[in-house]
């Protein structure tokens, strides 16, 4: 193998990732141009074993997208509607409470909530949904809510970021999704999300939260009109927050899905292209202790193989998943727990069931 790598021309970068030194920039822009797939998957493997050993984590979650009404309308996303439109939904507190409820007799230890930038949901339906779902399953962990909706809870709120945290954590947030950030460059958010939070405000929310001792995640969405440069430059401004706080859970690259969007006239992701975003993040984000592939996206088969590329989670049963499906996705709508445990396995690892927090809840 380490012949193959070498013959890849990345011998250098091999020896760097033995000795567990940083990939700079440049070595991050040559993995992703290496046509050798399997040569950067070996040296994501190194980097996976020393973090995770043969653990891969899955967890036992449910989505709920408590309204797809959204004021930014980004090109890449088929989710978000406008108020007027026909597609357009909004749940009540109540109806967010019964998703919870329909499913007490299933073992789900987290409930991932997130929407669009609402024109007019007053401050007070957030912190009623958390606290109401918090009244329905006491113990669920709420992740809910990207930094791009925080900003926006602080704007509604008329108070700080800092402030607004505080408050949705005193109402039961646990910790926040990795949604919203897309490319970080403003280049790519000029042509794709005008509206959008900047990719520096972005990062400013999730500091903001980790200071606060809440962990959030990160993804990137890639496979549209983003260039290899500005995807380093996203992971590596992902790298240099986390070397600040440490807070970054997971970070989760996330394929475009182009059907009903803006960005219709693109093609679908290749599996090398989906397998190399998992493989070169694992390479680059040495401070990340995890690379989630999430099976929704890529669907299960190549999530699986994705685990010999770098990952060390695939999500969990999540179920109602609607901005993926609504934009051509076609991957099913729930794992079981018996179908993610027989993924893993016949992958080769040891399937872990986690909490949020990646605290072992069954080990198998
Ligand atoms: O922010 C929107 C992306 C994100 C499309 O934190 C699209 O564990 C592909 O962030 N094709 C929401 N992607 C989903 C998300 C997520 C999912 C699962 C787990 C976690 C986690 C986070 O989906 C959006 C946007 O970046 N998105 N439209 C599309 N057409």
């Amino acid at each position: 193998m380490d012949k193959m790598v070498e013959a890849a021309g990345l011998g250098d970068i091999l020896e760097k990732i033995r000795a567990g030194e940083r990939l700079s920039t440049d070595d991050g822009l040559r993995l992703y141009k290496s046509p050798d797939l399997l040569a950067v998957g070996y040296l994501a493997d190194i980097v996976r074993e020393r973090l995770n050993g043969d653990k891969a984590y899955f967890i036992y979650n449910q989505h709920i997208n408590y309204s797809n009404i959204c004021t930014n309308l980004c090109k890449f996303c088929a989710f978000g509607k406008d108020k007027e439109s026909e597609q357009a939904y909004e749940m009540t507190v109540e109806e967010v409470k019964n998703k919870v409820r329909e499913r007490l007799d299933e073992p789900i230890t987290e409930v991932h909530v997130v929407g669009g930038i609402h024109p007019d949901l007053p401050y007070s339906y957030y912190l009623e949904m958390l606290a109401g779902i918090k009244e329905v399953r006491p113990e669920i962990h709420i992740q809910a809510f990207t930094c791009v909706e925080i900003a926006h809870l602080a704007e509604i709120s008329g108070q700080s970021v800092e402030a607004t945290l505080k408050d949705l954590i005193a109402a039961g947030l646990g910790s926040i999704p990795g949604g919203g950030a897309e490319v970080f460059s403003p280049r790519i958010r000029e042509l794709t999300c005008e509206k959008k939070l900047s990719g520096e405000g972005w990062i400013e929310v999730a500091k903001t939260a980790h200071r606060l001792g809440l962990n959030t995640n990160a993804t990137m969405l890639y496979g549209h009109i983003e260039t290899l440069e500005e995807r380093i430059e996203h992971l590596d401004m992902l790298r240099r927050a986390q070397d600040e706080t440490g807070g970054f859970l997971t970070y989760i690259p996330l394929a475009f899905h182009p059907k009903n969007t803006g960005l219709a006239d693109l093609s679908r992701t290749t599996g090398i292209e989906d397998l190399k975003n998992i493989a070169v993040a694992r390479c680059f984000l040495d401070n990340f202790p995890h690379i989630k592939a999430y099976w929704v996206m890529i669907g299960p088969k190549l999530a699986q193989v994705a685990l010999s590329f770098g990952a060390d989670d695939v999500d969990g049963t999540v179920k109602e998943e609607i901005i993926t499906h609504m934009a051509g996705g076609d991957s099913e709508q729930a794992l079981s727990r018996d179908q993610l445990l027989r993924m893993i396995r016949e992958a080769g690892r040891q399937p872990i069931e986690r909490d949020t927090l990646y605290n072992t809840i069954k080990a198998y």
